[in-house]
């Protein structure tokens, strides 16, 4: 059994939960379920990020403390995933005093090794990114992200030697010591490593007071990134020594978009060379997607709620049809036209429309078991397929593996035309409704990580309760060894929109 640790970033708990967030948390949960299914012990960790002045502000304007503000707004994360079935293992939050205590520690390490020093700080700040931008950042004089003109400020604050890491850094992307994925987003983050010289980071504040007080000098506190990055140590239960890792380090797999790659590539496996802790085996930056041709932006009022969509499409369809809209890794445009095309083709029409068939024409059947050597062939491939796929993180792929086997099966029954042969051929209705049964367990089996509800519907009307279904993966992947003996109607899995 190989454990499997993933991680998705930990959302900033000033914002509402929003599709994009859905949409990492999504993915994220498809690999935690596809590696419990495979056998794997998994490890899922998402959570919320807490501090920084833009929290306290908001908390203000809200007449609340900010601890109250968090509490809050963490707690929608949390429902938003239960409603969308996210089977996170632990749910970490930067303001846990466990969380705020091993910082400290591990701060203390790297001031003890002299990689953190003081000095002062001297930059053009803005409050809205709680982020100091290089003159060649700014967008005509404005924050890139913002447009807002950013503010003069100089601070007393401690820096970390960021700079001591930048040729072994290069070597360790450039040999895969560190894997970075897209290819594309690995030469991104190789061409910065290349052309510009790694500056030495600010890692504390001494305007921000919603923060982890800097164990040196409590007047600061440590800048949010810095802190926020060791949630995926502190998520685990590490207790701050170096020397003393959790079970699940390293993790198998960071996700996150490309927009806080460079947080995650440079400055995270940096703190952990710093404090000589083994570095995550991949990085993956999926792509942004836009809704309907327009960025999703508090400014633009568009933030649309996943709840919003799973209530249109059922928490699977919208589970579904985020991961099949965009190849993984690419940007992307979604809508809810497009979902409502894709819904009513893959989902009502094909999944939905295929298990009601099936499920009519073996109501009140004895069925026995039968090989069918093609379809023994044809799962083979399906399966194999399947899996590289997901190894790949192309989500995408996986389900066109899933769409073309339920496409063979449709085709199968248009040709043998079972209803038929009842009447004549009582043998080879047996061994069609056994093969079609049999097609629609695989199906369960390939739909799980994607649309769990679903899955266990079919799973349930096939008479195949759960201690089954957890049975070595392997014996689950052959065709024709499993008996169908209760089989039972369900309703309609996806009703047409
Ligand atoms: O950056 N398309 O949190 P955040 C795809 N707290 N993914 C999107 C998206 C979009 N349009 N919009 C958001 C932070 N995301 C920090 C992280 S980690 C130590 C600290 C997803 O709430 C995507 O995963 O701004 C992106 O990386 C993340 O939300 C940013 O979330």
């Amino acid at each position: 059994m190989s454990k499997f640790y993933i991680t998705t970033p930990i959302y900033y708990v000033n914002d509402k939960p929003h599709l994009g967030h859905a949409y990492t948390t999504v993915a994220a949960d498809v690999l935690a379920r596809y590696h419990r299914m495979i056998g794997d012990k998994v490890f899922f960790l998402t959570g919320t990020d807490e501090h920084g002045l833009k929290i306290r502000k908001s908390a203000e304007k809200a007449g609340k403390t900010p601890q109250e503000w968090c509490d809050e707004n963490s707690a929608k994360f949390e429902l938003v995933w239960d409603s969308l079935n996210i089977s996170y293992d632990n749910f970490i939050r930067t303001t846990n005093p466990s969380h705020i205590e091993v910082v400290k520690r591990a701060i203390k390490e790297l001031v003890e090794k002299n990689l953190i020093y003081r000095g002062k700080y001297e930059g053009l700040y803005c409050v809205d990114c709680e982020q100091y931008y290089s003159p060649k950042e700014l967008i005509n004089g404005l924050c890139p992200i913002h447009r807002k003109k950013p503010v003069k400020l100089v601070e007393d604050c401690y820096f970390f030697k960021l700079s001591a890491f930048q040729k072994i850094l290069l070597k360790l992307i450039d040999d895969k010591g560190l894997i970075i994925e897209p290819e594309e987003r690995k030469n991104e983050v190789l061409g910065f490593l290349k052309s510009e010289k790694l500056e030495d980071i600010a890692i504390t504040r001494e305007r921000v007071r919603w923060g982890i007080p800097f164990p040196e000098n409590e007047s600061q506190t440590i800048y949010v990134w810095i802190e926020a990055l060791l949630n995926y140590l502190t998520g685990i239960g590490w207790q701050g020594d170096p020397k003393e890792l959790p079970e699940f380090w390293p993790p198998d797999i960071q996700l996150m978009a490309k927009d806080i790659l460079r947080f995650h590539a440079v400055v995270w496996p940096a703190m952990l060379l710093a404090l000589e802790i083994p570095l995550p085996k991949k990085i993956f930056a999926h792509g942004f997607f836009t809704f309907a041709g327009q960025k999703m932006s508090k400014s633009l009022g568009n933030i649309i709620d996943p709840v919003e969509i799973a209530n249109l499409f059922s928490s699977d369809g919208l589970r579904y049809l985020l991961l099949a809209s965009v190849p993984f890794g690419q940007d992307g445009d979604i809508s809810r036209g497009k979902f409502y095309d894709r819904y009513n083709s893959d989902l009502a029409n094909g999944l939905g429309n295929l298990v009601s068939r099936v499920l009519k024409l073996a109501k009140n059947k004895k069925i026995t078991v039968y090989r069918d050597k093609n379809f023994q062939e044809k799962v083979k491939v399906i399966w194999s397929n399947y899996q590289k796929a997901l190894e790949e993180l192309a989500f995408e792929k996986a389900i066109s593996e899933i769409q073309s086997f339920i496409s063979f099966v449709n085709q199968f029954i248009d040709e043998k035309e079972p209803w038929k042969l009842t009447k004549t051929d009582i043998n080879e209705f047996n061994n069609v409704i056994y093969t079609l049964l049999e097609s629609l367990r695989h199906l369960a089996w390939l739909i799980y990580p994607f649309m769990p509800e679903t899955s266990n519907k079919i799973f349930s009307a096939l008479g195949i309760d759960k201690d089954e279904k957890t049975k070595e993966f392997t014996e689950a992947k052959k065709f024709g060894e499993v008996k169908f003996e209760k089989i039972s109607q369900c309703s309609p899995l996806f009703p047409r929109l």
